[in-house]
């Protein structure tokens, strides 16, 4: 009996959930933005695709240069191929990092400059899908052509978020995740510890990413190095969870405000949303390899991974998305 109830209790929220984010599909006439969600059927996650009005004056990734998702709940499906990468190139789009470690890295053929007159000192903002509740942080990393080549071949640097130096942040993280078949995915990091991806039952596709749809992915083995900054999710309630917002300097972070335009950055020093809201970056916050600040004018490449490694029964994993990369100038 109790347990009847409590399934017709789950069915009810499940009703009103589905309400909820259906209403907020609808077109909002009042800013010219038609919007839409996708609420994935298996209400593992939602996944707004809302877009900018789109404006010339905008500038995008002009090249795709690596797409390297981890394991994840929605590899070999969509969201998570090659085609949803290049989505984000010359325009709006949506694509999902997967888990700690997954990667895209895009390029700009004029570069984005660390402009004295940029707002707040951002250089550029990183628009995901985030919303009060649910930050999926991502680390972004930037590159000087400095050998001028057009090739992403020279230095990476860390722009340092609020998490950098928190103790429990792992520098030098290192974790690898095996094929062992379709509907097992084991890991292995370098602090000795190690398991197995969760699965949920609404996404019953192998989690790995299959040759298939990935024909450079290693189908043995794959393995992520980077930064690792401590999750914040949390199940504040039985059986809900959240992802809470971080400080500042992570992209898939922070609340978007859709009704302004794109290269109108957020203060990411101060609470409220400014401009498009979302994830706004400063070159001012580069760090190389030994955490000593770095002085860019310009950089051609950015590179954005998922910060955390963590996954709830309910939401899958922790992963990061990306809808869009516009420069201030
Ligand atoms: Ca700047
Ligand atoms: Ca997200
Ligand atoms: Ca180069
Ligand atoms: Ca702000």
């Amino acid at each position: 009996m109790v347990r009847r109830l409590r399934y017709l209790l789950f069915s009810l929220f499940t009703f009103l959930f589905v309400l909820v984010s259906c209403e907020e599909t609808e077109p909002d006439d009042t800013d010219g933005n038609t919007g839409a969600s996708i609420i994935d059927s298996s209400f593992t996650d939602t996944l707004s695709v809302d877009t900018f009005p789109e404006s010339q004056a905008i500038r995008f990734p002009d090249r795709l240069i690596a797409y390297v998702p981890s394991p994840n709940q929605f590899a070999n499906s969509t969201y998570c191929l090659p085609q949803d990468a290049e989505s984000i190139i010359g325009g709006q789009g949506f694509v999902t990092l997967g888990g700690w470690g997954g990667y895209i890295i895009v390029g700009f053929n004029k570069a984005i400059v660390n402009h004295a007159d940029n707002p707040y000192g951002v250089d550029f903002t990183i628009i995901g899908n985030a919303y009060e509740g649910s930050s999926e942080p991502g680390i972004v990393m930037v590159m000087q052509d400095e050998n001028n080549n057009g090739l992403a071949d020279d230095t990476w640097y860390e722009l340092s978020g609020s998490e950098y130096k928190n103790k429990s942040t792992y520098h030098d993280y290192s974790l690898t995740y095996y094929y062992i078949n379709d509907s097992t995915v084991t890991w292995k990091d370098n602090k000795g510890d190690e398991g197995t991806l969760l699965r949920n039952g609404y996404h019953q596709q192998s989690y790995y990413p299959l040759a298939a749809n990935y024909p450079n992915y290693n189908t043995d083995s794959v393995i992520f190095t980077g930064t690792r900054i401590p999750s914040k999710l949390e199940e504040d309630s039985p059986g809900h969870w959240v992802n809470n917002t971080f400080d500042y300097g992570y992209t898939d972070n922070k609340p978007i405000n859709y009704s302004a335009a794109l290269n109108v950055p957020d203060n990411p020093e101060t609470p409220e949303t400014e401009g498009c809201g979302g994830d706004a970056f400063k070159l001012e916050w580069a760090v190389d390899s030994m955490g000593n600040t770095v002085s860019l004018d310009s950089i051609h490449f950015i590179k954005v991974y998922t910060a955390v490694f963590d996954s709830s029964p309910v939401i899958g994993d922790v992963s990061c998305e990306i809808k869009a990369i516009v420069p201030v100038k």
